[in-house]
């Protein structure tokens, strides 16, 4: 896993089915399998609006962007059918009328070139009538420019971290997990609503104001996609990349990492909050007040108990997916924490490894969780299971590293 190249040809084919997506707006069933038919699985499957599992249609838009998608979505669907009942109604009538049991012989035909012009033109104007719409959104979709909010995100394996730069909010920076408890992922039992699709920190931005979102990774490749908001931007390490979005009307909008390749990024949904620009600047400060809370925290001692407590729940969200509950990972795999050298050896180099990772193993840097959180892991780590290492690292010694 993890190779920003690995795949690149199931890529290429998942992204030309993607970029082919079309919903199915017809209230009739004939149109929609004939027109939308390579579209419908994509969309049915999507469980963007869990709410319905026989949802053929996009979400309902809720921006001007994803407005302007939805109807010339609708608008091309249409066209599709007219063209549709045109070519196989002429052919039907064709062949019906002049079969041969009612006595009609096989014409020799010969070139036409009227015919030829016709059927060129016709097109022609067709696919122009189509694209200036479609032209006009894509220039609008790039038109980040004045912003009131900028957030950066940040594509991790499995996660999605959140940096807002500037404006009301600005330094306000957190990682956004999937909540959906594992024993629901792993037990048939019946799914939650959004099942996969909810976060612990979901990203809150304030209605009627432009929102530009920087998007790029840290590892792998990552799509930051939210339909409903008319957004689907690869993250790319490396680069960046930017969309926007003004939300018209306060909800939570779900979306997902968009991404093929890798395992898990069916576990890293978006959630965004939008609020009333009152309850937003309420949040802000909320925000404001627990991260003051957090550079405290540097400096206090933690019993091993509290750091083992938080660093099971760090453990949890961050390092699980490999490692295991258990802490045997998967063997050839992913290393065992259990009975591992590293984290029942010297402190130092344990830490290393959670903070810078390992180049070239799916052992990714976890630089960017706080010093507390580092700190209760790599405690958890060392005092968890079989583990019996009896030290505790403390966040100073975290916060020291980093200088
Ligand atoms: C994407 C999978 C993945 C995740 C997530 C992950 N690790 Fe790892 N980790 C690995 C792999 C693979 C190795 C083995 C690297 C190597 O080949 O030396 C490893 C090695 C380690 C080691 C050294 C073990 C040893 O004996 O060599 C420690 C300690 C460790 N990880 C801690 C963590 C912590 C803490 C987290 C969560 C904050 C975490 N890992 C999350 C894949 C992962
Ligand atoms: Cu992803």
């Amino acid at each position: 896993m993890g190779s920003v190249t690995h795949c690149g040809i199931l890529e290429l084919l998942a992204r030309t089915v993607i970029s082919n997506q079309v919903g199915g707006n017809m209230s009739s069933k004939a149109a929609a399998s004939i027109v939308g038919m390579m579209a419908i699985a994509l969309y049915s499957g999507m469980g963007m609006a869990a709410a319905d599992p026989y949802q053929l249609n996009l979400p309902e838009p809720q921006t001007i962007i994803a407005r302007q998608i939805y109807d010339q979505h609708t608008m091309l669907l249409w066209i599709c059918l007219a063209i549709f009942i045109g070519v196989f109604g002429v052919m039907f009538y064709s062949v019906l009328k002049h079969r041969k049991s009612v006595g009609y012989k096989a014409a020799n035909f010969h070139h036409s070139t009227t015919v030829e012009i016709i059927w060129t033109i016709i097109p022609f104007f067709i696919l122009v009538g189509m694209a200036f719409p479609a032209t006009k959104t894509i220039i609008a979709m790039k038109d980040t420019s004045s912003p009131d909010i900028t957030i950066k995100t940040t594509g991790y394996q499995w996660k999605w971290g959140y940096d807002y730069l500037t404006g009301e909010g600005e330094g306000i920076s957190f990682l956004s997990n999937l909540a959906t408890p594992r024993a629901q992922i792993e037990n048939a039992s019946p799914k939650e609503e959004n099942y996969l699709l909810e976060v612990d920190n979901p990203v809150v931005v304030p209605v009627g104001k432009k929102v530009r979102i920087i998007i790029t990774a840290n590892d792998v490749l990552h799509a930051w996609w939210v339909p409903a908001l008319g957004v689907k931007q690869d993250a790319i390490p490396g680069y960046i990349r930017d969309a926007w979005f003004t939300i018209d009307k306060p909800g939570t909008y779900r979306g997902q990492c968009a991404e093929l390749c890798g395992k898990d990024h069916g576990f890293m949904p978006i959630v965004v909050e939008a609020v009333e620009p009152e309850k937003y600047t309420q949040w802000v400060a909320e925000q404001k007040s627990k991260s003051a809370a957090a550079v405290v925290d540097v400096s206090k001692e933690f019993t091993m108990d509290e750091l083992k407590a938080e660093g099971e729940k760090v453990y949890a969200a961050n390092c699980v997916a490999c490692h295991q509950a258990n802490g045997k990972g998967i063997p050839g795999t992913f290393a065992a924490l259990d009975g591992s050298k590293v984290a029942t050896g010297p402190k130092a180099g344990h830490i290393d490894i959670v903070m810078n990772g390992k180049t070239g193993t799916a052992m990714a840097a976890f630089k960017h969780l706080s010093d507390v959180q580092i700190a209760a892991v790599v405690t958890y780590e060392r005092n968890a299971w079989g583990n019996t290492a009896g030290d505790v690292v403390q966040p100073s010694e975290i916060n020291e590293l980093r200088k």
